[in-house]
């Protein structure tokens, strides 16, 4: 590991930090929760937090970032809103000797690396999120089924990787079929206006596969107003943890939840410790996500955002 940091900006030992937080949007409950994650611990360690909001534009996030470097904060955490479009601000921070670390999203492996051009990636492992929602819909429906997909954010990389590991996961059954896919921006009302158009479209799907509980939950609205009865008419899948959704498990109108933490405020800043001591830090921290159905949902909700 340590050769590797050869190439990366050096973090001084300091008994406080002034930490750059670039938040990709702020319009649903997991951001809402990852901020205030980072913003508790912040305040916990005494340090500065520098928070920007870049309301679903990748063009602001760049400049965001670029106003981070210009403040000369110590060390920046990045929630890349897309893969490729944020490739340019990881590589002016390094320019610039700013350590950064990529927080829940990833940008484009080819472009740019851990532990060469950021620190680390922290974050879940989103091919395995899909794989677990897949497969375990997969059997729960016996094999057969005609699924309506609602993709996150396009280029993003947990809708790159969740449509992936979906797909991997459904290969192994020749009877069902994504008969439906369209990004609903991982937003709820977006994901009920969706929904809504595909289903027309498709009255015969069985299934939803839903990249966010945002979405899932609007899907649900457009569902319901159709007279129909989601975890009866149409088998749900969905991935996050939101207490919506969580509820929704209990009373069965969503038959699986994926886990996907947002809850970064301290493995960010520990990681951000161990980095300025010299530490090893390896490239990819990832986090272990949960399945949730009817049967364990109840110990989660209390937990639940
Ligand atoms: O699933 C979604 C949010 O990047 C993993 O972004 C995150 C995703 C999360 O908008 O709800």
């Amino acid at each position: 590991l340590v050769p590797a940091y050869a190439d990366l900006p050096k973090l001084k030992k300091k008994d406080t930090y002034k930490v750059g937080f670039a938040q990709t949007e702020s319009n649903n409950p997991w951001r809402l929760a990852q901020t205030a994650s980072m913003k508790d611990e912040a305040q916990k360690r005494g340090w500065q937090l520098v928070y920007t909001d870049a309301a679903g534009s990748a063009a602001k996030q760049v400049a965001d970032v670029r106003s981070m470097i210009a403040q000369k904060v110590d060390v920046i955490l990045l929630s890349p809103r897309e893969e490729k479009p944020l490739v340019p601000a990881v590589m002016e921070a390094k320019k610039a000797g700013i350590p950064l670390f990529l927080i829940d999203r990833g940008v484009d492996v080819n472009l740019a690396k851990g532990g060469k051009d950021y620190v680390a990636f922290i974050g879940s492992d989103f091919i395995k999120e899909g794989e677990m929602a897949g497969e375990y819909l997969a059997k729960a429906v016996n094999g057969k089924a005609k699924i309506i997909e609602l993709q996150g954010t396009v280029g993003s990389s947990p809708a790159n990787d969740r449509k992936t590991g979906f797909e991997k996961a459904i290969k192994a059954y020749p009877d069902i079929k994504i008969i439906a896919s369209q990004s609903g921006d991982f937003a709820r009302d977006k994901g009920r206006q969706v929904f809504e158009t595909l289903y027309q479209a498709h009255p015969d799907a069985t299934a939803l596969y839903s990249h966010n509980d945002e979405m899932t939950m609007g899907a649900i609205a457009a569902m319901e107003a159709a007279g129909k009865v989601p975890g009866k008419d149409l088998i749900l899948a969905s991935i996050d943890g939101t207490r919506d959704a969580a509820q929704a498990v209990s009373d069965g109108k969503i038959l699986v939840l994926i886990e996907c933490n947002p809850k970064f405020g301290p493995a960010a800043f520990d990681a951000i410790v161990k980095y300025a001591a010299g530490e090893a830090v390896a490239p990819r921290l990832v986090n272990t996500d949960r399945l949730f159905n009817k049967d364990n949902i109840a110990a989660y909700l209390p937990e639940s955002y």
